[in-house]
């Protein structure tokens, strides 16, 4: 499929994907849902990718869902959004967890609404100085969506997680990373470069490993301790079966650098 809303581009293991309505700031409409969904489930089954980084185009991230998109018209029925977030977010956030290899988030300006729930959803995130996170919902009458009552109280604590949700107000990226809630403050003129960097890196490491850390990550949400350390025996049985254990070991051994392969 051609995509018309979203960049992409792999280069040194990573696909880099850029968010491309900049005039609306990268606002969501179900076209651009739908050639992101395409572009990450490739991504999942791509042995050539081994990292994904996500971006926005111009001024902003992503300012979630576009309301001229999602406002019917006075003498319209009123539209399902239980439907519609079921068919366009719900999947993206899977997506991403279930991305057997890390996602960065390089978020280049506002984050706003299922903009910000996104980057919550992947497995670090990078800001820029000049980047924000607002929880857009509450101001135009929804409740916050795409992940973000999951993602958020886990990030921030349910304190602070309860007030961005319900104020909606702009925390900058010095206070998200002070929270706990995003990996790396960069300039705004060094920020792909870092988070690019950082996405390459994560691709030459043991990235089948990585994939099944995720996994954990994730189990660990909603597992007790005895499932949690059943779940990590068994993934650790998975990793121990793989070419990369195998290498990370040789190259210990013989004190020189490993050379993964993802799987
Ligand atoms: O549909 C469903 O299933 C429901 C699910 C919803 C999920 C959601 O994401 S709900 C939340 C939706 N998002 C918002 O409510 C955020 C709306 N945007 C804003 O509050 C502000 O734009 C920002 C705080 C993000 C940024 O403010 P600022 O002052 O930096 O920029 P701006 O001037 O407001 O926006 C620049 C342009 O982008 C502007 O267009 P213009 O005037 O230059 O022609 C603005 O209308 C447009 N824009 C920004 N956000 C959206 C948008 N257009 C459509 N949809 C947007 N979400």
């Amino acid at each position: 499929m051609a995509s018309e809303f979203i960049l992409s581009e792999t280069g040194a293991g990573v696909l880099s994907i850029t968010l491309n309505r900049p005039e609306v700031l990268n606002s969501i409409t179900a076209a651009m849902s739908a050639e992101l969904l395409a572009t990450l489930n490739r991504a999942a089954d791509d042995d050539q990718v081994r990292a994904v980084l996500l971006t926005g185009a111009g001024r902003g991230f992503c300012a979630g869902q576009d309301l001229a998109e999602a406002t019917p018209a006075a003498d319209k029925p009123r539209q399902d959004f239980a439907a519609h977030v079921r068919k366009v977010y719900n999947p993206l956030v899977r997506s991403i967890r279930r991305m057997p290899k890390p996602v960065v988030a390089a978020v280049n300006g506002v984050a706003a609404g299922a903009g910000a729930s996104l980057a919550f959803a992947c497995d670090f995130i990078f800001a820029s100085s000049q980047a924000s996170f607002i929880q857009a919902f509450a101001k135009i009458g929804l409740v916050p969506d795409t992940g973000a009552t999951f993602f958020l109280p886990r990030l921030v604590g349910t304190a602070r997680a309860t007030a961005m949700m319900m104020l909606g107000e702009k925390v900058t990226a010095d206070q998200a990373l002070s929270y706990g809630m995003i990996y790396r403050v960069s300039e705004p003129d060094k920020l792909l470069d870092e988070s690019r960097a950082f996405a390459a890196t994560l691709a030459t490491q043991a990235t089948f490993a990585l994939g099944l850390t995720k996994r954990l990550i994730n189990g660990s949400a909603a597992n007790d301790l005895d499932a949690q350390l059943e779940a990590e025996a068994d993934l650790q049985g998975t990793a121990g079966r793989s070419d990369d254990f195998q290498e990370g070991v040789a190259a210990f051994l013989a004190k020189r650098a490993a050379r993964f392969e993802g799987k």
